[in-house]
């Protein structure tokens, strides 16, 4: 298939990491008002990660703000416009070549409708934000939370711990929270809560999946592993509901987790993948996603796999 020829060749010279380095981190024009009020400092866990005012999660009641962003990814219409590209090697006996890139875009404007993920991408919550973070849960009707980062690392505090132990329960202003079970395997633990909110009496379940094996500003110790991971996500997705995703700031690991689920996406929907689109649409959502070149090489091997396995799949007898 032409674009995981286009895949291989981007990593193998470079050009992928290339372009991804200079893709720009915020979305120019967007502003970070709300996230920079003084009374919201203090919820956030990173001064330089902030959400858009356009894409930020607007909790109910007066104190509306928690450092969380509204991610929404179109794979029917993840697709380009047309660019036609004109390369001219400069010394074509050079190894690392040099090439002169010329395009032209053909700017179509996507229709909207079409299959969507939806995602609400968040920092890991603060003591003060455990509260604001569960209110998020409760009003987005999320049943998943994916959490992909330990609570400190290299003696560092990374998340708080936002949840009881099994078998306690915690209230979290109006609601309260259950732990029924916490199940380890070797990358990542399931945990069962139950939330409730008190003053309704309505409840509703909730699975939290933490990946443990993957440190911040990183990439997982190991794809073969994270690669299951994104597949028990998959099969959790509710098709209309958003999944809550967070980290330690919400953007390194959180992105590619996103990139990753989106690019499976389009492959099972028989659509081309190119990974530079799809974390621009999510920088124009949420600054920063994708927050390393390490991490971008990742995901785009991990594409590869993927494409590589299914043609081998399809060979088969
Ligand atoms: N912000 C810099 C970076 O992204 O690399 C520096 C930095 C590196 C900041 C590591 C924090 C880091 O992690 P820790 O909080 O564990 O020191
Ligand atoms: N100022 C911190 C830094 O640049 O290191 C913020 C930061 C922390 C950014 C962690 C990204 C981080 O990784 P993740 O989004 O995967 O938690």
């Amino acid at each position: 298939e032409e674009s995981m020829k286009q895949l291989e060749r981007g990593i193998q010279s470079g050009t992928l990491s290339f372009h991804f380095e200079n893709l720009y981190k915020r979305k120019p024009g967007l502003s970070l008002s709300c996230a920079r009020q003084p009374e919201n400092q203090e919820k956030n866990r990173y001064r330089d990660v902030l959400p858009y005012d356009d894409t930020r999660v607007v909790l109910l009641g007066k104190e509306d703000y928690i450092n969380a962003s509204h991610i929404t990814v179109n794979i029917t219409h993840l697709k380009p416009p047309p660019v036609l590209r004109v390369s001219f090697s400069v010394n074509s006996s050079c190894s690392s070549c040099v090439c002169v890139c010329v395009c032209v875009c053909v700017c179509m404007a996507p229709p909207e409708s079409g299959v969507c993920l939806r995602y609400i991408a968040a920092q890991g919550p603060l003591p003060q934000t455990c509260t604001h973070f569960w209110q998020t849960v409760w009003e987005q009707q999320t049943h998943t939370i994916i959490m992909l980062t330990t609570l400190t690392e290299r003696g560092r505090t990374k998340c708080h711990q936002y949840w009881p132990h099994p078998p306690e329960v915690k209230d979290y202003g109006h609601l309260s929270v259950k732990c029924h079970s916490e199940e380890c395997n070797l990358a990542y633990v399931t945990r069962q809560f139950t939330l409730r909110h008190k003053k309704l009496a309505e409840e509703f379940s909730v699975t939290h999946l933490q990946y443990v094996a993957w440190p911040d500003h990183g990439v997982p110790d190991d794809p073969s592993d994270f690669l299951l991971f994104i597949g028990s996500v998959r099969e959790r997705r509710k098709a209309t509901e958003p999944l809550m995703v967070h980290c330690s700031a919400g953007i390194g690991r959180t992105g590619v987790l996103i990139t990753m689920e989106t690019a499976l996406g389009l492959i099972d929907a028989g659509r081309p993948v190119f990974p530079l689109d799809i974390v621009k649409t999510l920088r124009d959502q949420r600054a920063m996603m994708v927050q390393t070149t390490c991490q971008f090489q990742f995901v785009c091997e991990a594409v590869l796999r993927v494409y590589k396995e299914k043609e081998e799949k399809s060979k088969a007898p």
